[in-house]
């Protein structure tokens, strides 16, 4: 591309963002998690994620909580294959997660977007996102993806059994609600590729019991926050129905999909979306890293008996069985937080009430390659 046409493409992109952040600040759903005298979920949010299709809680991880997460992130990253194909990481030594049955790493060329227009994840990124020039002294591939991410960092699985976050897991999905999958998004300053749109869900469409919360939703716990520069943009109200993002598109004139708002989060603020939601990040042309700490849960209904995607894990179907294997995670997690923050009052998971899963060392070598078997709808 020119660099005539570039520049006109980021000054489209600067009025975009700066629209898209007054509509993101005038939805109002955002607010801290609020729990009553009892301990009991304030349950408020729930409507206007409803309408939405996110929603962003305020402040959920404290200060500590942050710096441990951004140890374990720095780790992941020096620790990874220094390149997509390598098996050692940038001093040489054996990349982590070579012993896996597991692709975990997930790359891309700088400011490209490798997905969108092409039949890859049963083709639901459907259209191509503008990919702006790389900077020359651009590395040829980006560390984009972690997945299975709790099996790597302690931080990450603490997280996960975070009670105030799975307490509105809970609300949204039921008590006997069941995993999906984590991953960590890494979106590299003036690096990072795009996400073209898309909706996560692709198999329960057609359910006759079909509704907004059907594919479940993603928790996304930011490191140090996220804007319209460098943050996902989700469509409001898109959750309802399957949506045709070609046209969308077309009708926008551009992959600037009018009425897009940016997740606005400062570091430490948890947005939940919803899987259904019409959701993409534009390549990362700013200064500013964004990572997020993705993990999400399905209803039970949704994947009991369900043909899995074939995206995130073979395609089988999920009976209960495979269904409580995955959620020992649940357990292993809750148990990790617990002997990490006693203080903590932990969460009690409903399927999970008859076994005792300990965290230890001793079970370290059980959670590998513990994402094999991700719930994908
Ligand atoms: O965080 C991003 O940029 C992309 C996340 C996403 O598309 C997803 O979680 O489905």
């Amino acid at each position: 591309m020119s660099n005539r046409l570039e520049t006109t493409n980021e000054s489209l992109m600067q009025a975009y963002r700066a629209a898209g952040t007054l509509r993101a600040k005038s939805l109002g759903n955002r607010g801290p998690l609020r729990f009553d005298p009892d301990g009991q979920l304030d349950l408020e949010f729930l409507e206007s994620y409803r309408t939405h299709g996110f929603y962003v809680f305020e402040n959920v991880l404290d200060q500590q909580e942050l710096k441990e997460l951004e140890a374990d992130v720095h780790r992941l990253q020096t620790r990874a294959p220094s390149s997509p194909k390598a098996d050692t990481d940038t001093s040489g030594a054996p990349a982590l997660g070579q012993h896996l049955k597991g692709k975990n790493f997930g790359w891309v060329a700088p400011l490209s977007d490798p997905v969108g227009g092409t039949l890859r994840n049963d083709g639901r990124h459907p259209v191509k996102m503008h990919e702006p020039a790389a900077p020359k002294d651009a590395p040829a591939h980006v560390l984009q993806i972690v997945l299975g991410s709790l099996q790597f960092s302690d931080a990450c699985l603490r997280l996960y059994g975070h009670p105030q976050l799975l307490a509105v897991a809970a609300a949204i999905n039921g008590d006997d609600f069941a995993p999906f999958n984590e991953a960590v998004w890494i979106k590299q300053p003036r690096l990072g590729g795009s996400v073209a749109w898309h909706q996560d869900g692709t198999t329960q469409w057609d359910r006759p019991d079909f509704d907004q919360d059907t594919h479940g939703f993603n928790f996304m716990a930011q490191l140090y926050g996220s804007d319209a520069d460098n943050g996902l943009w989700v469509l409001p109200g898109s959750h309802r129905a399957r949506a045709d993002i070609p046209a969308l598109v077309e009708e926008s004139g551009s992959d600037r999909l009018e009425a897009a708002v940016p997740l606005i989060c400062q570091p430490g603020d948890v947005a939940i979306c919803n899987r259904q939601a019409v959701h993409g990040s534009f390549a990362n042309t700013s200064d500013k890293l964004r990572v997020t700490l993705n993990f999400g849960f399905h209803r039970r209904e949704s994947v009991l008996g369900a043909q899995g995607n074939g995206i995130h894990s073979q395609s089988v179907a999920y009976d209960s069985a495979r269904i409580l294997k995955r959620s020992e995670m649940i357990g292993y997690a809750i148990s990790a937080r617990a002997q990490h923050r006693p203080e903590e009052q932990s969460f009690s998971y409903q399927p999970l009430a008859s076994h005792n899963f300990r965290w230890s060392e001793n079970v370290r070598d059980n959670i590998q390659d513990y994402n094999l078997l991700d719930l994908g709808i």
